[in-house]
């Protein structure tokens, strides 16, 4: 038996403003808390990775760029960068996170190592790797192949499952682990973030955190907006420019009650600060935005989509409306800023939900698991 032996992980994650990112920081942190060594490896450092972790390590995929190419790879770099950390560091297990194109990377790294270095590889999906890559002609056939190649697969949530099996007709198996919040302690109270808003004790603040591509219909975000008729004001963290849609806002006379702040700096606070979460997603594999709010105690009106329903299961802990219906979320949205009470009632229902269900305590002992597993199966 392994046991509890403290293991060397390599994870591989896109750095950016994205939910798959930070699900990987988080997991590499917690699983360094733990006691594991870890080896963060990407072309830049995540956003939220600590810089002084005495168990973290951080290794940069140089691209570098050839004149050859007329298109940057990063593939490649990416496969050599990977083997070089499994062998130097001896790695356990190689946890890549987006199977594009991590994995393939990844499948690559491995067949260049002796067998005695090479880990066992772990490949999380986390939504538009399935939903909207697995699709395409391009991919699919390397997704598949990415997929069928790993030691273990998972899925963040039981949609995604069922959604990889129907799009890339995979047949082995694949485990769901719901994502999870380590909810850090906010550094302002509610009351500053509000008086930095500039939002009155009489206004609603809704929040809406994403990177703004089109499956997250900022449209449809905007359009609900000028359609609710209670005094509220909508942040919108943008994890990308917010530029292209000034003039939408304009054109809904919604100047003075959007608030935009393109930067992901200490979230926390603002969601702690807010009193309710709006989302009008497309499609979700999950939703870690949903989720960071309810551990803050601020519920969400949101588009009933893909994993959405796995993290707001209870009618008491956030409201579900169907995709695509401006009218519908802004009326529930109505309803729960004229009944404060009811709103601080969901808001602690979902606080309770979130603590009792997606905590790293819960989810991280459930990868550490699936770790020990695999490495079993070749002693
Ligand atoms: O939502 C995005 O566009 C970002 C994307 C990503 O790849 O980082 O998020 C995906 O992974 C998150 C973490 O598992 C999930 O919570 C999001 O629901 C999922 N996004 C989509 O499925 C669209």
């Amino acid at each position: 038996m392994l046991g509890q032996l403290p293991l060397r992980i390599g994870i591989v994650c896109y750095p950016t403003i994205g939910g798959s990112g930070i699900l990987a920081t988080s997991l590499g942190i917690e699983l360094a808390q733990r006691g594991h060594e870890v080896h963060f490896i990407s072309y830049e450092r995540p956003f939220r990775l600590p810089l002084d972790h005495p168990r973290i390590q951080f290794h940069t995929v140089d691209i570098g760029g050839h004149e050859l190419f007329k298109y940057p790879d990063y593939t490649l770099p990416l496969s050599v960068k990977l083997a070089e950390v499994s062998r130097d560091h001896q790695l356990d297990i190689l946890h890549v996170h987006y199977a594009v194109p991590h994995a393939t990377a990844a499948i690559l790294a491995l067949s260049m190592l002796d067998e005695s270095d090479r880990p066992k590889l772990i490949t999380t999906l986390h939504g538009t790797d399935t939903t909207l890559l697995g699709c395409s002609p391009a991919y699919g056939p390397a997704i598949r192949h990415a997929l069928e190649k790993s030691d273990a697969v998972t899925a963040v949530s039981a949609f995604l499952e069922g959604e990889t099996r129907r799009l890339l007709q995979i047949t082995r198996p694949i485990e769901v682990i719901h994502n999870f919040v380590f909810p850090v302690p906010v550094q302002r109270s509610r009351s500053e973030v509000r008086a930095e808003l500039g939002v009155n004790d009489d206004e609603a603040l809704l929040i809406h955190v994403s990177n703004l591509r089109p499956i997250k219909r900022i449209d449809l975000l905007l359009e609900t907006a000028a359609m609710i008729k209670e005094r509220f004001r909508l942040l919108i963290l943008a994890g990308e420019s917010f530029a292209p849609f000034e003039s939408e806002v304009r054109r809904l006379g919604l100047q003075d009650r959007v608030i935009v702040r393109e930067r992901m700096q200490n979230v926390e606070d603002y969601y702690n600060a807010a009193d309710l979460g709006l989302v009008t997603s497309d499609s979700e594999s999950f939703c870690l935005s949903i989720l960071e709010g309810m551990f803050y105690g601020c519920p969400s009106v949101s588009t009933s989509v893909g994993g959405i329903p796995e993290v707001i299961q209870d009618e008491s802990t956030g409201v579900l409306v169907a995709a695509g219906d401006a009218e519908a979320l802004a009326e529930a949205v109505g309803e729960l800023i004229t009944h404060r009470e009811r709103r601080e009632t969901m808001g602690m229902a979902a606080r309770a939900f979130a603590e009792s269900h997606f905590t790293a305590g819960i989810i991280v002992p459930a990868y550490e698991k699936l770790y020990y597993r695999e490495l079993e199966k070749s002693r």
